[in-house]
Order: C-alpha cells, then structure tokens, then sequence
C-alpha cells in the first residue's frame, strides 16, 4: 500500500502523463510545489517500490502496476470532487477538502460514495430535493 505522500505523486505523476505525455522531475516539483531533489527521492522509491521506471536521463515511465494505482488515485480525486460539487459544497473549498480526506478513507467508503454520487446523477430532482433541505437548514 502506497503512503499518502507516494498517493499524492502517483496521482500526480498519472495525470501529468495523460495530459502531457510525459511527467518529468521539473514538472512534478511545480505541481506538487517541491524542491526538485525532493520529487528526485520519491520517484527512486517508487521505482523500487515497482511503480514506475526511472532513468536519470530519460525520465520516467509508469508500470502497468503503477498505472492502475495512478488510475484509481485520479478518480478518487475526481469522485471526491464530484461528491462535494454535487452535496452543494463551496467550491472555494472543495480542491482543498479533497487533498485533505482522500488519503484517509477506504475503498469501501470511496464505493459508497460513489453510490451517491450516482444516486444524485441519475436523477436530477434529487439534487433538488437536497437543495430544499439545505435552504431550510440554513
Ligand atoms: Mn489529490
């Protein structure tokens, strides 16, 4: 099981690749706003931790256990933004919110979850009862 902080450069490093290509040190350092030598440690432990393949001079490259590790970090992400988008969370709020719980829920809760975020989807009126309730309590 990755670390929170190996989560967060999995994560990170996914995503880099899908939308760029490619994920160098210099890009993950930006992203994640740490020093270079910082992302240089983590990537030589994810490399032996078999995550991703990383050569000095030719960057690296995730393995297929690596991408599907990544893949599902993304999602959480996305589904935790989903989830607080849609139960009317301020979205000033919400990327800080999901940095600061994805990491500390199971995959059964994130599942769970996901049958909310469903549940509200496939029925718009839901949301708008969900609404109803909230100008009421507020
Ligand atoms: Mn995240």
């Amino acid at each position: 099981m990755p670390t929170p902080s190996m989560e967060d450069y999995l994560e990170r490093i996914y995503k880099l690749i899908e939308e760029k290509g490619y994920a160098r040190v210099s890009d993950i350092a930006e992203a994640l706003e740490v020093h270079p030598s910082s992302v240089t440690k983590m990537v030589q432990k994810l490399d032996k931790k078999e995550y991703l393949v990383y050569e000095k001079y030719r960057g690296l490259v995730l393995t297929t256990k690596g991408k599907k590790v990544g893949k599902r970090l993304v999602y959480r992400h996305e589904l935790l933004e989903d989830f607080l988008d849609l139960i009317g969370v301020d979205h000033t709020y919400i990327y800080n919110d999901v940095e600061g719980i994805e990491h500390h829920l199971s995959w059964d809760a994130i599942d769970r979850i996901g049958d909310v975020v469903q549940y509200f989807q496939e029925n718009r009126d839901r949301v708008d009862t969900l609404k109803e309730i909230q100008k009421n309590n507020a």
